[in-house]
């Protein structure tokens, strides 16, 4: 049954990773699933057609026959789920991979926003120099639990899996901070994800799509 996901037409960031299509993207390529990409403008988000498949008119979607996801935590389940090559078969190592899925998300993915909100979005308020400290503090203090955790393992809880797939990702995302930096593990461990070759097939496609159309 043909994938097919959807993707900025022209991401922001050019194209480098950063748009959560490419987690979904890498995802199917841990598990060798070829798939299609639909490229929507930000007008196309909020229109009805779109808006059907994602309630909050955002990227990416997910379309198996007639199955439609959205959520890249919901997404890249169900491919792990679906499909061998992201969660272990013993049943208490699964439920661990999940729960590793969840942290990244529920977790980690808070603080990192915010740094990214507060960098970009309130940049030009009068508190925002006061406030970007106390947001870095706050990314610090995941880092540092994450990298005592983690210590000198290779991934999170034994073999690479769908929870390292996603905390990755999520980390990926204060990179250009140079927070990551100061926790040379997560820092190891981050570019341990972006050496696998299905990170790096996810992100040149997505690269090629924004290279091909500037
Ligand atoms: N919780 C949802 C999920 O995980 O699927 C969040 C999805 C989401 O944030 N989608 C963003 C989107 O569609 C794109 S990824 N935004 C458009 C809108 O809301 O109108 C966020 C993103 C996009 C681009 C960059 N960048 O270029 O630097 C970074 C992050």
């Amino acid at each position: 049954m043909t994938i097919t996901i959807t993707a900025f037409e022209r991401s922001p960031d050019g194209g480098k990773g950063l748009a959560r299509d490419t987690r979904v993207r890498w995802a199917l390529e841990e598990v060798r699933q070829p798939y299609e990409v639909r490229l929507v403008s930000f007008r196309a988000l909020k229109e009805p057609a779109h808006l059907a498949l994602h309630p909050f008119g955002q990227i990416p979607t997910y379309e198996e026959g007639d199955l439609a996801l959205f959520e890249t935590g919901a997404i890249v389940f169900h491919i792990a789920q679906r499909y061998a090559g992201l969660l272990p078969e013993d049943a208490n190592a699964r439920a661990r991979a999940t729960t590793w899925m969840f942290a990244a998300l529920s977790t980690v993915e808070p603080p990192i926003l915010e740094l990214a909100n507060a960098k970009l979005v309130e940049r030009d308020k009068s508190w925002s120099a006061q406030r970007i400290p106390l947001v870095e503090d706050r990314v610090r203090d995941r880092l540092g639990q994450l990298s005592r955790r983690l210590g000198k393992a290779e991934w999170l809880d034994g073999a690479f899996s769908a929870g390292d797939l996603m905390m990755v990702s999520v980390l990926l995302r204060v990179k250009a901070s140079g927070l990551l930096n100061e926790y040379p593990d997560i820092a190891a461990y981050v570019a341990r994800g972006e050496a696998r070759p299905a990170y790096r097939r996810a992100f040149d496609a997505q690269l090629a799509i924004n290279t091909a159309r500037s």
